[in-house]
């Protein structure tokens, strides 16, 4: 037995749920704090040890918040709509609904063992109706606004998982749930949010955010904003703009590509090149921004020339497979002297290569050239802007093109909108009618929600086109026999906005009450995985810069500040998965340890934001503390304080305080124990609550069995955190204690470069140092002038102020 853990925690936890310790109250006073995780998919592997390290992030936070005087709100959900699932379901021969139902209840009960905080009175779950019915909502309130629209055009398609997906899903041209699977491009319509109405203002308020650098820096470079130049070309008397960064480079354009997936790319083919160009199409796939570098550059001709504004140079256009159909124009003119790619299609297809920018400490020789030349400049073979310096040719041409109405300034954006479609059963219905009358015919919003029908077939294509009944439909305007629409919605809709409906989840009559959820929002704390950098996150940001405008909320971002959490790995460092066998359950360890000594050694593993390693040996040593604990507890004097452990405590209240404030709970562990380590064998009530209180968020349980034990009512969890005073921090006492610590890192120090692990251990100290060390454990203590000493390798005679001489026999 280790010590009655079980027994203390469902203790503990029975009373929080009984008397609603943790529900928010209506009308506090305080100043509010909203925690959040980002909500799980339940899956019915359950939680492992991974997740309770997330959990446990945001719940030593809340309490600690709680008891910092703010009131709090820190809910749970689950993601349970999407794709895996869907997968699981079927793989399992069961319902998603009953499948996601009954992980969700597993999933509670085992958070509920962790100790977590949760006020589930705000449950959301995206799986119920009355949850998708104001995705449905958004939806047609978008479409009214313009933010929604239906479209055909080139797609990603995954074929695992049978559906499309959107750019932000596509990673280095592989499904982000597949990473072994290359995603494919059909042509279809879809329907898209309009995320690009706000690239703007989302690159903008970046830089507001609290949040990592690096996250941000994915962000900005997803939003990727450029300011170029669209110069008119034009081919067989029409125009065709391109976007050039360069158009320094103008003099240098010896062909133009136009994208293998440019729509009107027929217009320009010649009856000639029709069959080549079709068999170039059919051959290639297409790409994403990324994978540009690496690509093979290949093109056919189209048979068509264009016309250089600058000079009236007549240049070949080529269809190729590097150039993106939805960017700029999706044309670029291509000069090979000076742009990678371009340099490796002109020596591919034989074209020729014109320097026009000249370094300044050598001559470019064109036949000798091993790659093109990117670098900075003067201007050679531009005519009347030769000598020029290539940066400023950059806005000297500009003007020259502008003045003849050819060329103007503009900027462009990397991002693309939202593809939200997906062919696949377990979403949001779209709320979408197409009638051969009226063509495409909102569902009126009296009629939501559209729920899903339960009684579908799962195998080949998307299983709601087998729900024969609940397609057919009578058209809202002209009640003919109409058809839904069977795509649904992407997931991530549901967690674009799921943090907006937690202080308000029951309301019936709209998606949250604007007061509460201007009360509440935005999130104060959000705590998640790296991910989602240009995911979750940025969908999020745009549903909330679209609901303000529609007037539905009145802050601008909807998560304050954001902390990554790191990764708990398996034992041997590799990601806990199933097919490794390494995973860690919280029960197993929880009956084995307790949920608090779980809680308190997953913290003391790393710094929260690091990846860890699981240790099943490490955990005995926070077990260890826990029974010292314990121990302190049942067998102290209450009496009088010393000036002693006043100092050190107020000095741990300072430092702890302000190491949970800034996640540095790794640190705050260090004082923890050092604190619990110092409490003398008589000391006085204050200490011993005080102390509690700073353990209290890492180990809940057992604090609240302590604290009860001292003679106080519930809840420790509900008190005010302790306060320092400066006053009593006394530096002398600090500079011994530093002084132990680092004897006693030393001896552990020897003890692993020894392998003495159950060795006697001599230290010799100067004789005016001997009553800083006298109460330190398990040793025997010298003077380094005493007589009798025992010292066989004369270790005292390198002993200097502050550094004790070690020998362990
Ligand atoms: C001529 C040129 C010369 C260019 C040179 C670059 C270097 P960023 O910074 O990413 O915006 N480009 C334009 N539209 C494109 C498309 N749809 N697909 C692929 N590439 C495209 O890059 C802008 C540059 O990317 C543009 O400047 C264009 O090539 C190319 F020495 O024009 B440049
Ligand atoms: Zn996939
Ligand atoms: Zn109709």
């Amino acid at each position: 037995m280790i010590y009655p853990s079980k027994q203390i925690e469902s203790k503990w936890q029975k009373k929080w749920e009984q008397e609603k310790v943790f529900q928010t109250k209506k009308n506090s006073k305080k100043k509010k704090f909203y925690v959040l995780e980002m909500f799980p998919y339940p899956s019915a592997l359950g939680l492992h040890m991974g997740h309770a390290l997330n959990y446990t992030i945001g719940d030593i936070y809340a309490r600690f918040k709680r008891m910092r005087g703010f009131n709090v709100l820190y809910p749970m959900g689950f993601d349970a709509l999407g794709l895996p699932a869907e997968n699981a379901a079927i793989k399992a021969g069961t319902h998603p609904k009953s499948y996601n139902k009954k992980a969700i209840d597993n999933y509670i009960n085992q958070m509920k063992d962790l100790g977590l905080s949760y006020d589930w009175s705000k449950l959301v779950s995206t799986l119920e109706p009355e949850y998708y019915k104001w995705n449905q909502l958004f939806f047609l309130k978008f479409l009214e606004k313009g933010l929604a629209y239906r479209k055909k055009s080139a797609v990603n398609w995954c074929p695992k998982c049978n559906t499309v997906l959107a750019n932000e899903q596509v990673h280095n041209g592989r499904c982000w749930r597949h990473e072994d699977t290359e995603v494919e491009i059909k042509h279809l319509e879809q329907w898209y949010l309009k995320t690009t109405a706000y690239a703007e203002e989302l690159l903008e308020k970046i830089d507001s955010l609290q949040w990592p650098e690096s996250i941000k820096l994915m962000q900005k470079n997803w939003i990727g904003k450029s300011h170029g130049t669209e110069i008119i070309f034009s081919i067989n008397g029409k125009k065709w703009p391109i976007f050039t960064t360069r158009p320094d480079t103008i003099y240098g354009v010896t062909f133009m590509v136009i994208s293998a997936q440019h729509p009107n790319l027929m217009d320009i083919v010649t009856a000639e090149q029709k069959t080549a160009v079709n068999k170039f199409i059919k051959k290639i796939k297409s790409v994403s921004e990324k994978e540009l570098e690496d690509l093979e550059k290949e093109g056919v001709f189209t048979g068509s020339y264009a016309i250089n504004p600058i000079n009236d140079e007549k240049i070949p256009v080529y269809a190729g497979n590097f150039v993106l159909a939805d960017y700029g124009s999706g044309m670029v003119m291509a000069v090979p002297a000076h742009d990678q790619r371009d340099f490796e299609f002109a020596k591919k297809y034989k074209i020729p290569i014109k320097v026009v920018i000249q370094p300044e400490l050598y001559n470019l020789n064109v036949s000798k050239m091993p790659r093109a030349y990117t670098g900075q400049g003067k201007l050679i073979n531009s005519e009347k802007f030769n000598g020029l310096e290539n940066k400023e040719a950059i806005s000297e041409i500009t003007k020259y093109l502008s003045g003849k109405k050819l060329a103007k300034k503009t900027t462009q954006f990397k991002m693309r909108d939202w593809l939200i479609s997906r062919q696949r059963y377990w979403g949001t219905p779209i709320p979408i009618i197409y009638c051969e009358k009226c063509g495409i015919v909102n569902v009126p919003e009296k009629d939501l929600p559209v729920k899903l029908p339960e009684k579908v077939k799962f195998g080949k294509g998307n299983p709601l086109e087998t729900a024969k009944q609940w397609i057919s439909v009578k058209c809202p305007k002209c009640f003919s026999e109409a058809q839904r629409e069977t795509d649904t919605m992407d997931t991530f809709v549901d967690s674009s906005w799921y943090y907006m409906r937690y202080p308000d989840p029951k309301n019936k009559k709209q998606p949250f009450d604007k007061k509460i959820g201007d009360y509440w929002l935005p999130v104060d704390q959000y705590i998640g995985g790296v991910e989602h950098a240009t995911m979750h996150l940025l969908y999020a940001r745009f549903w909330t810069k679209a609901l303000r405008d529609l007037g539905y909320v009145d802050y601008d971002e909807p998560f304050t500040c954001l902390f990554n959490q790191g990764m708990l790995h398996g034992e041997e460092g590799n990601k806990m998965s199933k097919s490794i066998g390494n995973v860690i359950l919280p029960e197993t360890v929880s009956k084995k340890y307790g949920i608090d000594t779980a809680r308190f050694f997953l913290m003391s593993l790393a710094s929260p934001e690091k990846a860890r390693n699981w240790d099943s040996k490490g955990i005995e040593g926070s077990l260890k503390l826990i029974k010292r604990i314990i121990k302190i507890y049942k067998n102290v004097k209450i009496g009088k304080t010393s000036p002693k452990i006043e100092s050190k405590l107020n000095k741990a209240i300072k430092d702890i305080t302000e190491e949970i404030n800034n996640f540095k709970y790794n640190l705050a562990i260090i004082k923890i124990r050092n604190l619990f380590d110092s409490i003398p064998t008589e000391t006085s009530k204050d200490v011993l609550e005080k102390s509690l209180k700073l353990l209290h968020p890492f180990c809940p349980h057992i604090t609240e069995e302590l604290w009860e034990k001292l003679g106080n009512k519930p809840f420790l969890t509900l008190q005010k955190w302790p306060k320092y005073d400066e006053k009593k921090i006394n530096p002398e006492f600090e500079k011994q204690d530093q002084l132990i610590s680092k004897l006693k890192s030393d001896i552990e120090q020897i003890k692993k470069l020894t392998g003495k692990n159950k060795a006697k251990i001599y230290v010799y100290v100067l004789p005016n140092e001997f009553s800083i060390y006298n109460e330190f454990p398990d040793i025997k203590l010298f003077k380094v002038n005493d007589k009798n000493k025992y010292d066989p390798e004369k270790k005292s005679k390198k002993v200097k102020p502050g550094k004790p001489g070690i020998y362990l026999e």
